[in-house]
């Protein structure tokens, strides 16, 4: 088996950047994309200046005023957003064809079979690193690994403006020491239960065997096990398909208790049944889930396998998805996992002679 050679690609509070290079005199200061604090706006990012003071995306734009009184907050402009994450991609497009965007400013490059610079991941990543630089005006940081996982883990490590590289030697001793919270798919419930067990970095992982590790989190106990020794065979997916169709709805004042959110929920799930209805015959509706996120920004989100898409199902979720906060809610959402009924096989024989 041939090792895999992957490029992470993640721009520089690339939002705020943008607003930066097209204004310079907003450049330096502490700024913020986002929403006004008046109308209950929350911040979408802000620069490297901003977060000094403690300012983060998804921050209510009020607290961030109050953490940094000279922040300026400037409105989105998301059509200049997406046509420089076009331009980016288009740069991409010159090293490989097998380019997978996770969002306008973040994507995977399998570089694995690119006759570009000998086929030197890393110079790649620098070139890629320079070119957007100098074409488009605005840094991204970038990290090289065999496999996604640490690809996405190392364009974190020197972020903003750094370039980091695992190479395949270097993945034992590096992962060892790497704390589990940073593991692909750990959020905080697994996150604290690693803890309770005492399992620290991914180290103190690998003491662990593989039937221990499914006996206390399923079928995730072998993911763990693999990604405690660096393995990740996940390919790089060009095909971008949907995994889920979801609504969701910020309320103008919050909803106090469990009664008025379930009280919504019927507009909401008429709201899903009209996307569902646009979605081709490809996909096939799976487990319905409830998104809930908390006057106070903490947010949650629930699904049942097995369950029935109707109204009961839905609010069943909703009061196990409440009950984990159980405080006045700001937004709900409801959505349904899909199912991709075009297998891996079929995607490939459309793109065959
Ligand atoms: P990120 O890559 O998470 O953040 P960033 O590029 O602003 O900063 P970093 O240097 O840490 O990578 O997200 C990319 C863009 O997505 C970000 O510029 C704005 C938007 N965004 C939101 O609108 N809301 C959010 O909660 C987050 C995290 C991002
Ligand atoms: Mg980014």
């Amino acid at each position: 088996m041939s090792v895999r050679k992957i490029i992470h690609v993640d721009c520089d509070c690339f939002y705020a950047a943008i607003e930066m290079r097209d204004d310079p005199s907003l450049a330096l200061k502490p700024l913020a994309v986002g929403g006004a604090a008046d109308r209950r706006g929350v911040i979408a990012t802000c620069n490297y200046e901003a977060r000094a003071y403690g300012v983060r995306s998804a921050m209510a734009s009020g607290h961030a005023l109050k953490l940094c009184p000279d922040l300026l907050i400037v409105k989105p402009r998301m059509d200049v957003y997406k046509a420089v994450s076009r331009e980016i991609q288009t740069i991409f497009r010159d090293y490989t064809e097998v380019i997978e965007p996770l969002s306008l400013d973040e994507a995977f490059l399998d570089v694995s079979q690119s006759l570009h610079f000998d086929g030197s991941a890393t110079r790649i990543a620098q070139d890629i690193r320079r070119r957007v630089s100098q074409e488009l005006h605005i840094t991204v940081s970038a990290g090289v690994a065999p496999n996604k996982f640490l690809a996405k883990i190392a364009s974190d490590w020197k972020k903003p403006n750094g370039l980091f590289v695992i190479t395949p030697d270097q993945v034992e001793a590096f992962v060892a020491a790497l704390p589990v919270s940073k593991l692909h798919g750990v959020g905080k419930v697994t996150a604290d239960k690693l803890a309770r067990l005492r399992i620290r970095t991914c180290d103190d992982l690998r003491a662990w065997s593989k039937l221990a590790l499914v006996k206390e989190f399923g079928s995730f106990g072998e993911r763990l096990w693999g990604l405690a020794r660096g393995l990740d065979e996940r390919a790089v997916q060009t095909d971008s398909r949907r995994q889920s169709v979801s609504v969701e709805t910020t309320y103008n004042q919050d909803l106090p208790d469990l009664p008025a959110c379930l009280e919504q929920l019927p507009q909401l799930l008429d709201e899903l049944a009209t996307r569902m209805a646009r979605l081709d015959s490809s996909y096939r509706a799976d487990k319905p889930f409830v998104k809930v996120k908390f006057h106070d920004f903490t947010q949650t989100t629930l699904e049942q396998a097995g369950a029935r898409r109707d109204l009961d199902s839905y609010r069943v979720l909703l009061g196990a998805a409440f009950a984990r906060g159980n405080k006045p809610v700001r937004l709900l959402g409801v959505g349904v996992r899909l199912h991709d009924l075009r297998g891996r096989h079929e995607q490939l024989e459309l793109f065959a002679p």
